[in-house]
């Protein structure tokens, strides 16, 4: 008995599996119901009582060093197998398709994180609103072509209801919650009832800035738009204010940072020389007066720009649409631009 366990050890010793199947057949070979082992352990019960403790010892060390030996194997294939036999380390790695922000959204930062630089804070507010926050405050008169069905979106019957066509909407709720000074800037959609064209969208994005304080003037304006087209631009950037209109600012002015031409002309400036960035003034005091400001111990100066056609200059994005329709072959284009 004890030379056949010997034997069995041996034997077991010098086993090594080359594959799973060559593993199972030893594992029955010795463990299962017709195995060496078992057959043993029948064996065991008829040698005489007084071999039994030496034998019995044995006779289990064996079984343990079997078991130990298959589970031993089993690892040494399962890793051979993981990392050699099903994969073939010499093709090239998956490829990790990681997003990317839209070109709107890396110009908001990039613009808010500008004017946060210079003190502004940034503030919010509803999309939907009622006339006094979009009209009405910011001295729209009753008859103003704005206010028609045309241009803007009423959403119900009562057409004191609408969707904001300018985000100074939300610059008129900080002036009435808040006291001077007041530095901040609203980001946020607008919607404007337009025809869709590569040039103007009826949904768009615009960042409005405002301050109000004792002596803000109109060298403040210039300065700070100086700055942020300097910091948005490029440092050489040159900038040029040109008189306009709007209801809520006087005097009112148009903004034009010189083309990367250099004036020379080309197609982006349409030849001018210039490009129209954005539109800015001193809050008209009726404004101020609206929403509960002294326009006798304050003055403000606000600017507004649509992020799209920002977004449109610095990259040389020919059409609007093509913000809005998802296109990854135009998305992936901005994945390499933190
Ligand atoms: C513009 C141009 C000029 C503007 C005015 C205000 C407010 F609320 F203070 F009156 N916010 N934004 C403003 C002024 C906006 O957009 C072209």
């Amino acid at each position: 008995m004890e030379k056949k366990i010997e034997e069995a050890y041996l034997r077991a010793q010098n086993f090594t599996a080359n594959d799973l199947k060559e593993l199972e057949q030893f594992r029955i070979d010795y463990l299962g119901k017709k195995g060496i082992i078992t057959s043993l352990f029948n064996d065991f019960k008829s040698i005489p009582a007084a071999e039994k403790k030496k034998t019995g010892k044995l006779l289990n060390e064996l079984k343990v060093y079997v078991q130990e030996k298959i589970l031993e194997n089993a690892e040494g294939l399962t890793k051979q197998s993981d990392y050699s036999t099903s994969f073939d380390l010499t093709l090239p790695a998956n490829h990790l398709i990681t997003g990317s922000r839209h070109p709107i959204s890396m110009v908001r930062k990039e613009i808010i994180d500008i004017f946060s630089r210079i003190g502004f804070t940034i503030s919010e507010g509803p999309e939907i609103e009622d006339d006094w926050h979009v009209f009405s405050a910011l001295n729209f008169p009753e008859e103003h072509p704005a206010r028609d069905m045309q241009d803007t979106f009423f959403i119900s019957k009562n057409p004191d209801i609408l969707l904001r066509t300018h985000t100074s909407s939300v610059q008129v709720r900080v002036m009435e919650n808040n006291n001077p000074p007041i530095r901040t800037i609203s980001p946020g959609r607008v919607f404007r009832n337009e025809a869709i064209s590569a040039r103007s969208h009826c949904i768009f994005h615009q960042i409005e800035g405002l301050y109000v304080d004792t002596e803000v003037s109109f060298a403040d304006l210039k300065q700070t738009l100086e700055y942020f087209a300097k910091e948005l631009f490029g440092v050489d950037t040159k900038i040029r204010l040109r008189p306009s209109f709007f209801p809520f600012t006087e005097p009112s002015g148009e903004m034009d940072v010189l083309c990367s031409c250099k004036g020379t002309g080309c197609r982006l400036c349409k030849y001018t020389g210039w490009l129209e960035v954005l539109g800015c003034g001193m809050v008209d005091p009726n404004v101020l007066t609206d929403c509960g400001i002294d326009p006798n111990k304050y003055t403000g100066f606000a600017f507004g720009l649509g992020i799209e056609r920002i977004a449109l200059l610095k990259y040389n994005i020919k059409d609007i649409r093509l913000y809005f329709e998802n296109d990854v072959r135009f998305l992936n284009q901005f994945s390499s631009i933190v």
